[in-house]
């Protein structure tokens, strides 16, 4: 928290997003060589802060060949992180250190701070001779390195030496989230991605404070993670994708090292294995599995909604019990999601009886059980986390639960889904749910969206990207970019910093860096994009 009073610093904000709107209206008339001024760097960042508050001499700190990275004990990853950040672009050595001495310093100290701020949250202050960001704890310290990142010029992602000067504007700012899960999904099933291309969504997601990846790890056209107790799933229902391509599958090995690499950037992987619909690549890896005791061909269309689990085998349960076992040892994360949507060949007696033998299995593992909103026909516990997907603003089944206690995460299709085209022309992506430009990915308010579900009963916000018509990097970044960061504001800023004028113009800013970090964005005609 600021030390201000509340209304004191809802004016900060109030002003800081005027601000913002001013310092917007002066760079766009302005020539392209021309450099805004200082504080609209600081009023640019996306997330929007809680506070902002510039320098009003203008000030600002200047890295230099001898700046420092000083740390606390326990500061030192986000530390070697900031650094690697830092040194390609700059050139400079950026030692990562907890000696005291010295000058010009981005000082990184834990624990030093109100303890309203939450473990998330971070207080960033700027002058002359240094840096100095403070949170509780490691997850803190990252969100404020993410902030003063987007505080040093565009350059600063660049990854091979360039042209400085590298300032910070002058000020704090004083920051956390308001909801504790802002989440993307990753739809590797569809169409497989590699590690090193998940790796590269989790970079990008990290920028803007993104905390949990929601990988979907497997649907009919393909099984993503090698099972050991049964290999054939992965080496067979793997083995291909949307449109026949070879499709792939993450070894336990690369698995643990994307959880792990999510981990270093502060992000929790919620690992799904849809059920008992969406499984045609199980049951096309084991004939076992169908009632009928024969194996339906592998599929690589796109139609939903056609396979079930046999829920009277016992084996189902087998199977079941043995992917989750497994699962869980890969996760150090409190969820694992067990799907549930568009079971629409299971009656729903046997959806509930499949269920009811399921989600103590989870449970049983010490795990939570999270899953699409459909999985409230099951009635889980309230420990349970329902994904809410739908398109309209009230549902019976959610908002029961969260009068029985369960709190929910909000991924409104026609809101979040970011597979859906941004309008007629748009290449890629599909459309079930309507087209969404990025003022409509930004303009719904989670903590009111849902009839009968206050903002204390929602858990946080996803943006879930489906792939079935996305094959490679460019195709993830064209549909996230740039309204995963619409998402991601929604999921962490206070509503009073809501305002699409100052979005679009934060936005814009982005673009450079964007360029600079490679990512193909759809260029929205929404937003006035720099030359
Ligand atoms: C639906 C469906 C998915 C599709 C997606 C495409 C959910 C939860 N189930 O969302 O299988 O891939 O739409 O937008």
């Amino acid at each position: 928290m600021s030390r201000l009073p509340a209304p004191r610093r809802a004016l900060v904000v109030l002003a800081v997003s005027a601000l913002a709107v001013l310092g917007a209206g002066a760079q766009s008339s302005a020539s392209p060589d021309h450099h805004p001024p200082k504080e609209s760097r600081m009023n640019q960042v996306i997330p929007a802060p809680v506070s902002v508050t510039p320098d009003r001499h203008g000030g600002e700190f200047r890295l230099t060949p001898d700046t420092v990275i000083r740390v606390d004990r326990g500061a030192k990853r986000v530390g070697e992180y900031l650094a690697d950040l830092l040194r390609p672009a700059t050139g400079y050595r950026l030692p990562v250190t907890d000696d005291r001495h010295g000058d010009s310093a981005i000082s990184l100290d834990l624990g030093k701070v109100d303890p309203r701020l939450g473990d998330e949250g971070y207080t960033l202050d700027v002058d002359r001779r240094g840096v100095e960001i403070k949170a509780r704890t490691a997850k803190g310290l990252f969100n404020g390195v993410q902030s003063l990142r987007q505080l040093l010029p565009a350059r600063i992602e660049s990854r091979s030496v360039a042209r400085g000067p590298w300032t910070v504007p002058a000020g704090r700012i004083v920051d956390q989230p308001r909801f504790a899960h802002r989440g993307a999904m990753l739809d590797v099933a569809r169409h497989f991605f590699s590690p090193e291309e998940v790796k590269r969504y989790i970079d990008q997601i990290s920028m803007y404070k993104i905390n949990t990846l929601h990988l979907h790890l497997a649907d009919d056209q393909g099984w993503r993670i090698e099972i050991k107790s049964w290999p054939r799933l992965a080496t067979y229902g793997g083995s291909t994708e949307v449109g026949g391509g070879p499709g792939g599958y993450y070894t336990q090995e690369q698995y643990r090292d994307l959880v792990a690499y999510a981990a270093e950037r502060q992000i929790t992987v919620i690992p799904e294995i849809d059920m008992p619909g969406h499984t045609n690549a199980a049951l096309a890896s084991y004939a076992e599995l169908n009632c009928d005791g024969v194996a339906p061909p592998l599929y690589t269309g796109t139609e939903v909604g056609f396979s079930s689990l046999c829920i009277d085998k016992e084996i189902t349960y087998r199977f079941v019990g043995d992917v989750l076992r497994e699962l869980a040892a890969l996760t150090p994360g409190e969820y694992l999601h067990l799907g549930g949507d568009e079971a629409h060949v299971t009656t729903e007696p046997d959806y509930i009886k499949f269920f009811q033998r399921v989600l103590p299995m989870a449970e049983d593992l010490g795990k939570k059980v999270a899953g699409w909103h459909d999985l409230l026909k099951a009635s889980p516990l309230t420990s349970a986390l329902p994904q809410y997907w739908g398109t309209t603003d009230s549902n019976q089944l959610v908002t029961d639960a969260v009068a029985r206690g369960n709190k929910v995460l909000l991924s409104p299709a026609n809101k979040s889904y970011l597979d859906m085209k941004y309008d007629e022309n748009t290449p890629l992506g599909l459309s079930w749910a309507g087209y969404i430009e990025v003022d409509t990915a930004y303009g719904w308010d989670p903590g009111s969206y849902l009839q009968g579900v206050p903002e204390s009963a929602v858990l946080g916000v996803e943006a879930p990207l489906w792939s079935e018509t996305l094959e490679i990097s460019d195709h993830i970044e064209f549909m996230a970019f740039p309204r995963l960061p619409a998402i991601a504001e929604l999921g962490w800023s206070p509503w009073s910093t809501h305002d699409w004028e100052s979005f679009r113009t934060r936005l814009a800013a982005q673009a450079p860096r964007w360029t600079e970090l490679g990512i193909d964005f759809y260029r929205s005609p929404q937003i006035d994009w720099p030359a």
